[in-house]
């Protein structure tokens, strides 16, 4: 173990407690699980289920977003007022001494908040689900099952807000309307922020000719937008993975960039009304206020957001000319033109903003060193660390001469599968069986669950990025990293070759996984793990649907046996999820392979356990560069900084 002092060691420790943490998935997954779940249930009918675990999950999600928002926000405010242990400013050092007391500040707020105390910061699968108001796609149905036809409508309209394209959703919101138990003015948008129908009565007020409700709602709106606006920016400043080990500064600046960008997109959710965009939803505030304050006879306030607006549309003739207007009246006085506060700090942030951007994107234009990038991926975003790759460590997968095909779709009975023996030797075998037995975590990585299969057997596993954490801090050694890459790397190779695979695969996790009896109990009926499908889901019509929550990015699969001193645990192709017809039994032992395509036509299942431990390394891959295994560049990454 090293050693560390100060904040250098509670960053440490810190990042340890997540990368732990993450692989318990504790707090952090609940949003993520009640999510799968909800959606299960809803697949299973049913639904009060799909219900609560829905409505918990968005609960759940926001009362997190909120106080992580508000701790950001409290903390980078109390910071303003201390001050400095020294008066004078060197080296940038308030903006540093700033940085430690805002940590600090963090940490413990953190603390004092119950939803945050536990957990790390949420994965962006889960910010992605609920920031795109996934849970309304499937909660609207149950709520139209179970005959809350109002709330169906609502639900499958806060949806649409987000995905105005939707067919399906378009479809639902059409047949709601036309049941009698659903009034079209009731109506919401459960996700909306409270500007949002502050503006809508503030241009029903303005249509009315209501000038002192404009000048309410829209003055209301407008402080309510710039909150929300920055409690979005203030959800950027999240954890940025900068993928290897940069200096000091160019730390700072990669994740101050990642975070920029983020921030620069707060705007646009806002200005989403309900399903419409509207680019000049703040602005148009101003154009509001000063014709509501103009006509409630306050020419002070109504030159002051039209001067306001200017800032934001210098050129905008009809604001022009009414200043113009507003100045050949008897009662103005020039100095009236003052813009307000806030607009000004608006406008001069987002200049800012807008130019540091602008200086990235045509300052930082390096040749590229990986020839691997693809077009796709250079117009998509980058972060400053993108350019500073650092370079990867080469994995031989010239596999040896040992390795040999012994079945093939024939044996198998059926397609796209083959066994191969050999891929590691009894010692290497012994090597890995070693990492499980000390460093595996009880669940199958993706859930808490000791259990997660069969209540009689548990299950243990270690991710390569665990490994990779566990070898960082001198738990596990080089050799056996090194080994636990390259008998995947080699899985992989065999998988592309056997396949004939063209296109480029990615990891999409690593799992080294063991399965211990709990029960002696030899006549057992249940499975060590039922019969699946590695990308859809088998409904009870027997058909695989490749539907979230399942994981429909696999496109192929492997295991690599480690041992074979148990009894049990047969490894069986099906032609049906019961088991009633099994098509091949494959018996696992030290270095045998099995590879197969992830889809329904590859249904198969681990027979159960009785006796001792089964140990394997399951692999999964991917064709969608989107969900690459990262761990595993950080374990190149690592493997390689300590062979140079
Ligand atoms: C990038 O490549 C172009 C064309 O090959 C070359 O002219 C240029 O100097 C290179 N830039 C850098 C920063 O290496
Ligand atoms: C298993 O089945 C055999 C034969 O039916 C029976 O004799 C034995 O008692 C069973 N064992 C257990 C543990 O139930
Ligand atoms: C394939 O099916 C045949 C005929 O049912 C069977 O004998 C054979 O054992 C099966 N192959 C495997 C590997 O189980
Ligand atoms: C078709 C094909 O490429 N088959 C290969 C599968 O893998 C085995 C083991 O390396 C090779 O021997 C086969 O030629």
């Amino acid at each position: 173990m090293r050693f560390c002092t100060g904040i250098a060691c509670l960053t440490l420790i810190i990042t340890l407690q997540h990368a732990l943490a993450k692989e318990h998935e504790e707090q952090s997954e609940q949003c993520l699980m009640l999510y799968q779940h909800g959606v299960q249930s809803y697949l299973e009918n049913n639904f009060d289920d799909c219900i609560n675990k829905l409505e918990e999950g968005v609960k759940k999600y926001n009362s997190y977003t909120k106080a992580l928002q508000n701790c950001r926000l409290k903390c980078k405010e109390d910071v303003e007022s201390v001050d400095p242990l020294y008066p004078v400013d060197i080296d940038n050092m308030y903006y540093y001494e700033k940085t430690i007391r805002n940590t600090l500040c963090l940490i413990k707020c953190r603390k004092a908040h119950p939803e945050l105390a536990t957990s790390p910061n949420l994965r962006p699968q889960t910010e992605r689900i609920y920031d795109e108001r996934k849970p309304y796609e499937y909660l609207h149905l149950c709520y139209y099952q179970k005959k809350q036809f109002q709330k169906a409508a609502s639900a499958v309209f806060t949806y649409l807000v987000v995905h105005a394209k939707d067919d399906a959703a378009t479809k639902s919101l059409k047949f709601y309307s036309t049941l009698p138990e659903v009034d079209m003015k009731e109506i919401v948008n459960f996700e909306a922020k409270d500007h949002i129908y502050l503006y809508i009565h503030g241009v029903d007020a303005y249509d009315k000719k209501d000038w002192k409700a404009v000048e309410n709602n829209m003055e209301e709106s407008l402080v309510s937008y710039l909150q929300a606006e920055e409690e979005c920016r203030a959800l950027c400043e999240g954890p940025f993975d900068q993928g290897w080990y940069p200096d000091l500064i160019p730390s700072i600046a990669n994740h101050y960039t990642f975070a920029l960008n983020c921030k620069t997109k707060c705007a646009q959710q806002l200005n989403n009304l309900n399903g419409e965009y509207h680019d000049d939803l703040l602005p148009s505030h101003y154009h509001y206020l000063q014709f509501a304050y103009f006509k409630n006879n306050n020419l002070k306030a109504a030159c002051q957001a039209a001067a306001s607006y200017v800032l934001f549309y210098p050129n905008d003739d009809t604001m022009r000319s009414n200043m113009e207007y507003y100045k050949s009246l008897p009662k103005v006085e020039n100095n009236f033109f003052t813009p307000r506060p806030e607009a000004v700090y608006y406008v001069r942030r987002l200049t800012y903003e807008k130019r540091l951007l602008k200086f990235i994107d045509t300052e930082y234009r390096f040749n590229e060193t990986d020839g691997a990038e693809t077009k796709e991926e250079k117009s998509t975003e980058k972060y400053l660390s993108s350019y500073c790759k650092a370079p990867q460590l080469e994995i031989l997968t010239n596999h040896n001469s040992n390795i040999q095909l012994v079945m093939d779709n024939k044996d198998l009975n059926g397609t796209k599968r083959f066994v191969v023996d050999g891929l590691l030797t009894p010692t290497e075998c012994k090597t890995m069986l070693r990492i499980a037995q000390d460093f595996a975590q009880k669940g199958d990585g993706y859930k808490g669950n000791p259990t997660p299969h069969t209540v009689l057997e548990t299950f243990k596993g270690i991710s390569i990025g665990r490994a990779a954490l566990l070898f960082h801090f001198g738990r596990v050694n080089y050799r056996e990293l090194y080994l636990y890459l390259k008998s995947t790397e080699i899985a992989k190779k065999l998988l592309e070759d056997n396949f004939s695979i063209k296109q480029t695969l990615y990891f999409t996790y690593t799992h080294l996984v063991c399965r211990s009896s709990l029960s002696g109990n030899k006549n057992r009926t249940d499975f060590s793990h039922s019969i699946h499908a590695d990308n859809c889901n088998i409904g009870e019509n027997g058909i695989c649907r490749k539907s979230l929550p399942a994981y429909i990015w696999r496109d192929y699969s492997a295991i690599i046996y480690l041992n074979n001193n148990f009894d049990g645990g047969d490894f069986i192709f099906s032609q049906d999820m019961f088991g009633n017809f099994i098509q091949s039994t494959i018996k696992p032992k030290c270095g045998r392979m099995i590879g197969f395509s992830s889809g329904a036509e590859n249904l198969h299942g681990v027979k159960a356990v009785t006796r001792g431990t089964r140990c394997a390394i399951a692999i999964w891959f991917t064709f969608n560069k989107k969900y690459k295994e990262n761990d595993r560049t950080i374990a190149y990454k690592l493997l390689h900084q300590f062979m140079n």
